[in-house]
């Protein structure tokens, strides 16, 4: 009975006016709309942030259609997915993402111009230029307006491995995978760092204070997530089984936000949970009379999704965490085997549609999660069970560090999840059994290679369990693969080496040129001829046959310039430290870490300081003057690491207030780094130093958005750096320091032989006092003294500085240095997320692209 004897679906489509369309005036048309009807504000007067808001729904509109289309594509196709599962995902800010990746970006700043507004000053790119480092009132007060007038960064995540699946889920779209990524919506991202007094303090991330347009909420898609209880005994179908009795149960609702490729159509999901109290009837606790405290109780669930963990490198057994853990692997374990139970009718082709990827040990419960309903609730019997369990799982690895790696108390499992400890137990007992037939009584390797780690308080490690479960085991640099199988994992490599590979992590090029970097994305296109390159990266390696074209260099030194520019205006207005554009920016931005050794950026730094110090003024003509910029965030926990961000603005006091000193040298903190403000930082950098001890950094990524942007790396032959040296070659690299196989033996070598004289000689500086606070970094020095400096700050020290002198005479070489930047990005391409996703696709997953039409 439809009008004109149309069809349903003819006549919706007629009603909804085909799509939405892209050309100015119908953005235009949208943003009005949305001021009016969303942001419920005049059409004839809003202001900035309120343009903010309805362009950004706006392009949430355009992202939903798509969105919607590919959804409905993947369920025609019924294709293998991929499912991302990763307790962080640092995505930045989103506007300008979505506007790059759907390609609006100038339909969107044309629309906005004629309403008065610039699109860059609502995407943020032009940084609000507020005086604020007079006092700290006016800091507070500067914070609250930045959170008041622009989009804040979505911070659900710490570092390197948050940032790489937000890179990688960008990649996935962008390559039409059928792929979904699951995590949790925390109310509390990672903590905004306020420095007073040079000391960090941390601030709470209310991150969704303002709303947030990038997510849509999922009321009817939420599941119940079970903690606590006991386990029966039951017999179901004349079969003998276990019935968990849960204690708790508390409801996961999803959030979803769709993750729009580049280029495509093809938009993916990136579901997060959040905890709500569960709607299921508990009368006894109403019945107490008890009401008002009855109903807090309730609303204690919601705890669980709070708040991020903010130290990404120890685990310290907190029953809060593994409630994360398990809340959104049970949540997500439920809606994909909800989704494939849809089309399949039982288990046998769950490995053939189902690729579910462990992102570091945060997710592995879902391997006892998976087995326990297969086992409890689909009643497929162990044998069946397992064979499916075992071709599902791949697990990737970020650490090589032995604190990172997850450990989790007996007691703790047994009191939160006891059904899932008796499935991992069972496990482990197959693997013992099955391992000594294979290696016999060895029982010093039975004993490291078991899931159970015995001792004074039994532990579960978590590393084991998922190597043993997982068809792969993935390192994410060549130099970590090796470390995994000659140090981390040698028993389990010599028993499977099959199951290790590894991918070397890579970083969008969407994000970290296209978005950050508008002007050298413009100029590469230019001398490219083409935009392919932003969505095929190879095709940047030829720019190096203009690496020493003189009118590319010019072009290029004025990018350069620009965004150096940008960085010394935001330095002003954080810090009142004025610095030249002449100077080489030199910049350590990444978290706080003793085995990242910004310690031996800032002893470096005070040691130019001294020589400067020390020279005739004739001879200080000769210095290539420098702005050191330092930033990070310490772990709220971690003295040191706090002690190291208060010793860098001890010295930059006493350097940027020196007369002799001028220009030659400036030392700058940027305080609360976070993806925006890489996306500031990195495009104005001539320098990056990526200089951890070698054999502790298992990739770094950082040194790739660097390379991208045209930057030089300073850094030591560890993680990815030395596939970066194949790619780039030593002699385009300041490349120092110990190597990972010289670690050990010097580690071991007499404290005083290996750390050269200029070395105590700033040590020394820093113990006397000169910077000030002197008892303060009495323990912080003691770490790199008295035969301690376990990360051999004192070794590398002498190599440290020569790379450093290299740096500076290659500086003044302008046409060479330009050679050597544009040499960085044509060579980053290896290094793209692109590359490293479409090798898991089909080297771990066994996923096909599952191109949406347009
Ligand atoms: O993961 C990055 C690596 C980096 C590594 C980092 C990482 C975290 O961010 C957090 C915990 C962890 O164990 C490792 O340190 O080297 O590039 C992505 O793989």
């Amino acid at each position: 009975g439809f009008v004109g004897g149309k069809s349903k679906t003819e006549r919706m489509f007629e009603m909804m006016d085909g799509f939405l369309k892209n050309d100015p005036d119908s953005l235009q048309k949208d943003i009005l709309h949305h001021v009016e009807y969303t942001v419920a504000r005049s059409r004839f007067s809003f202001d900035d942030f309120e343009a903010y808001q309805a362009l950004s729904h706006s392009v949430r509109d355009r992202l939903i259609e798509r969105w919607h289309d590919t959804q409905q594509h993947f369920k025609k196709k019924d294709p293998k997915r991929l499912y991302f599962l990763s307790l962080e995902f640092l995505m930045g800010r989103s506007l300008s993402n979505s506007v790059v990746n759907l390609g609006i970006r100038d339909q969107c700043a044309e629309a906005l111009s004629e309403l008065g507004f610039e699109y860059e000053v609502l995407a943020e790119q032009v940084v609000n230029l507020i005086v604020c480092y007079f006092c700290e009132i006016f800091y507070f007060n500067y914070l609250s307006y930045m959170l008041f007038l622009k989009e804040g960064d979505a911070a659900l995540g710490n570092g390197g491995l948050a940032r790489l699946s937000a890179c990688q889920m960008d990649s996935l779209a962008t390559l039409d995978y059928p792929a979904w990524g699951y995590g949790l919506r925390y109310q509390y991202g990672l903590f905004r760092q306020i420095i007073l007094d040079g000391f960090q303090h941390e601030q709470p991330d209310y991150w969704l204070n303002f709303g947030n347009p990038w997510e849509i909420e999922r009321v009817h898609v939420s599941y119940p997530v079970k903690f606590y209880g006991t386990v029966k005994e039951d017999v179901v179908n004349g079969k003998e089984c276990k019935v968990w009795i849960p204690g708790e149960t508390v409801e996961a609702v999803a959030y979803d936000n769709p993750i729009p490729g580049y280029g495509t159509r093809n938009t993916i999901t990136l579901r997060l949970w959040a905890a709500k109290p569960s709607d299921g009837c508990d009368i006894e606790s109403y019945n107490t009379g008890d009401y008002i405290n009855a109903i807090v109780n309730r609303q204690k669930a919601e705890i669980i999704s709070n708040v991020l963990y903010p130290d990404d490198r120890s685990y310290q057994g907190k029953e809060l965490r593994l409630k994360q853990q398990y809340f959104f692997v049970s949540a997500s374990m439920q809606d994909i085997i909800r989704r494939f139970k849809d089309v399949h009718e039982n288990f046998d082709d769950f490995p053939d549609k189902v690729a579910l990827q462990l992102n570091d040990t945060h997710p592995s419960i879902s391997i006892a999660e998976l087995m326990r309903v297969l086992l409890d609730e689909e009643h497929l019997g162990w044998k069946k069970s397992w064979n499916i369990l075992k071709q599902v799982f791949s697990f990737t690895t970020h650490t090589v560090l032995p604190e990172a790696l997850e450990k989790v108390p007996v007691d703790l499992f047994q009191n939160v999840l006891p059904r899932h400890l008796e499935i991992i137990y069972d496990i482990n007992f197959k693997f013992m059994e099955e391992l000594k037939e294979k290696i016999g009584q060895d029982y010093a390797r039975l004993s490291r290679m078991s899931i159970v780690e015995e001792g004074a308080v039994k532990n579960i490690r978590v590393a084991n369990l998922s190597i043993v479960c997982s068809h792969t085991v993935n390192a994410v640099s060549r130099a970590h693969y090796e470390l995994l199988k000659t140090r981390v994992f040698t028993d389990f490599y010599e028993l499977w080496p099959e199951k290790f590979q590894f991918k070397t992590n890579g970083v969008t090029q969407r994000r970290w040129i296209v978005v950050s970097n508008p002007s050298l994305c413009a100029l590469i296109s230019k001398w490219l001829g083409t935009e392919s390159w932003i969505s095929d990266i190879d095709l940047l390696a030829r720019l190096r046959e203009y690496a020493s074209n003189p009118d590319l260099q010019k072009e290029w030194t004025m990018v350069k310039k620009t965004n150096k520019m940008r960085v010394a205006e935001y330095i002003e207005a954080m810090s009142g430290v004025k610095v030249s554009l002449d100077a080489m920016f030199d910049v350590q931005v990444k978290r706080i870490h003793e085995y990242k050794r910004q310690l031996l950026n800032i002893l470096g730094v005070i040691h130019r300081y001294d020589c400067i110090k020390n020279m005739e003024k004739s001879e200080r003509k000769k210095v290539v003057p420098r702005v050191c910029i330092i930033g990070g965030k310490a772990p709220p926990g971690y003295e040191i690491a706090k002690k190291i961000i208060k010793l860098c603005h001890a010295v930059a006091e006493t350097i940027n207030n020196d007369e002799d000193v001028g220009d030659l040298l400036k030392l700058v903190f940027i305080p609360d780094y976070n993806v925006s403000v890489a996306e500031l930082v990195i495009p104005g950098s001539d320098l990056s130093q990526h200089i951890s001890t070698a054999g502790h950094e298992a990739s770094g990524t950082g040194s790739m958005k660097f390379l991208m942007n045209g930057c030089l790396l300073l850094a030591t032959a560890d993680g990815s750096t030395n596939e970066i040296i194949e790619e780039i070659g030593a002699e385009n690299m300041f490349i120092f320091g110990a190597k990972i196989h010289e670690v050990q033996a010097l580690r071991e070598k007499d404290s005083n032989v290996k750390a050269p004289l200029q070395f105590m000689r700033v040590l020394r500086m820093v113990r006397d006092g000169y910077f000030g606070f002197k008892d303060y970094f009495k323990s912080l020095c003691d770490t790199v003294e008295n035969g301690k400096d376990f990360y051999l700050l004192g070794s590398d020290f002498a190599s440290y500085l020569e790379a450093q002198a290299a740096a500076d005479r290659a500086y003044v070489d302008k046409k060479k240095w330009n050679e050597m930047s544009i040499l960085c990005t044509a060579g980053s391409a290896r290094f793209s997320s692109d590359r490293t996703i479409e090798d898991y696709a089909e080297k771990t997953w066994g996923i096909q692209p599952c191109k949406c039409p347009f």
